[in-house]
């Protein structure tokens, strides 16, 4: 789980090194779409301390987005968005007891006042939530922005392409 770059927009943070395999998978569009980030395992509950000096230097270090994935008692994107004014988007990463409902519901019951940008369950909210912060950022990055229509037009294409069902 390696820096990216040494001067990152994109924070992705994650409870434990178990939830790598999820969260990777942001970490694979930012790359894909050449977005500077770092990965880093910041956990709210067995490293307190990291998790609130990393949400309150974040925008000095100029980080813009921040992506947070966690699973279970899943507090860490919630009080992060508590410790700064950066966008945070939230990844329920799928728990083994209770298939990361749990997650979920604890990251999407945010009090109102504290936004967190909830995602899908898994793979393919770590995978949006990339996405979402490569939107984000595109807002004032014309060659991002254009990265990200040329993508969606492939996607469309390559959909269309396949559209047609073998011994429908
Ligand atoms: C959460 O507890 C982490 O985000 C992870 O999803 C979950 C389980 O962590 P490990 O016990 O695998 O380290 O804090």
């Amino acid at each position: 789980m390696n820096d990216i770059s040494a001067s990152p927009l994109v924070g992705i943070i994650m409870g434990s090194q178990s939830d790598w395999p999820t969260m990777e998978h942001a970490s694979r569009f930012l790359s894909q779409f050449e977005v500077p980030h770092e990965c880093r395992v910041v956990s709210a509950h067995r490293t307190p301390d990291a998790m609130f000096e990393y949400a309150k230097s974040a925008a000095s270090r100029g980080i813009q987005v921040i992506i947070a994935g966690a699973g279970g008692a899943a507090h860490l994107p919630g009080m992060v968005a508590s410790q700064t004014t950066l966008p945070v988007l939230g990844v329920p990463v799928k728990s083994r007891a209770l298939s990361g409902l749990d997650s979920l519901l604890s990251i999407v019951q945010m009090p109102g006042g504290i936004p967190v940008g909830t995602l899908a369950i898994g793979e393919a909210g770590a995978k949006n939530a990339g996405l979402l912060a490569c939107r984000i950022l595109a807002l004032s990055d014309a060659d991002l922005k254009e990265k990200l229509e040329a993508f969606q037009k492939k996607q469309t294409e390559t959909i269309a392409a396949d559209s047609h069902i073998e011994n429908a």
